[in-house]
């Protein structure tokens, strides 16, 4: 009888251990999405410059990179930290900018990447090139309500900076990036 109390927390001990054991695997087990990479592209003749995709739909967590291919490029959130730009990310998102990356094509320094947690409408444009019409959209999770679902220059009261008709029309629509997943820039 005495060895039966004994035995039992050792049991339960060992139980414990197995689950903490078999949860661990299961959570490192779990396949990351790999990183979305866009590239920061220039049409043959050097008259266009663009994102491509243009748009994409990622899981929350997941990785976005971006790698400069010809030019120079930036990667900035639409957000009033950015210049007085319009407010097109979600809410409580936290505005990102990389500069203008000056890393040739294929080294360190022409490529930038963010991690997206919060779901939402995510829209940036390149600062050299907004007026060209140079600007992405990124659904992570679902699109839910915020500042990116809405038209551009929606809120003229707050004295924002316009966002150029250039830009307005290469912005994918969101039930676009929905269906295709991810959608290739327009003269590609
Ligand atoms: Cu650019």
């Amino acid at each position: 009888m005495r060895t039966r109390y004994v035995l039992l927390p050792a049991i339960g001990s060992i139980l414990l251990a197995a689950l903490l054991l078999i949860a661990g695997r299961r959570v490192s087990a779990t396949p990351q999405a790999p990183p979305v990479v866009i590239r920061m592209v220039e049409s043959a003749d050097g008259s266009q410059v663009a994102f491509d995709p243009v748009g994409v739909h990622v899981q929350p967590g997941q990785i976005v990179r971006w790698v400069q291919a010809a030019n120079f490029h930036s990667v900035s959130a639409y957000h009033p930290a950015n210049g007085r730009h319009e407010c097109r990310i979600p809410t409580d998102a936290t505005p990102w900018d990389s500069g203008v990356l000056t890393g040739l094509p294929g080294t360190a320094g022409a490529s930038f990447e963010r991690t997206f947690h919060q779901e939402g409408v995510y829209d940036y444009f390149c600062l050299p090139h907004e007026q060209s019409g140079m600007v992405g959209r990124i659904v992570v999770g679902r699109p839910l309500a915020g500042p990116g679902t809405r038209p551009c220059n929606y809120a003229p009261e707050k004295g924002w900076e316009v966002v150029p008709e250039s830009a307005r029309q290469s912005l994918p629509a969101v039930s676009e990036i929905l269906r295709l997943g991810q959608v290739p820039c327009v003269w590609r």
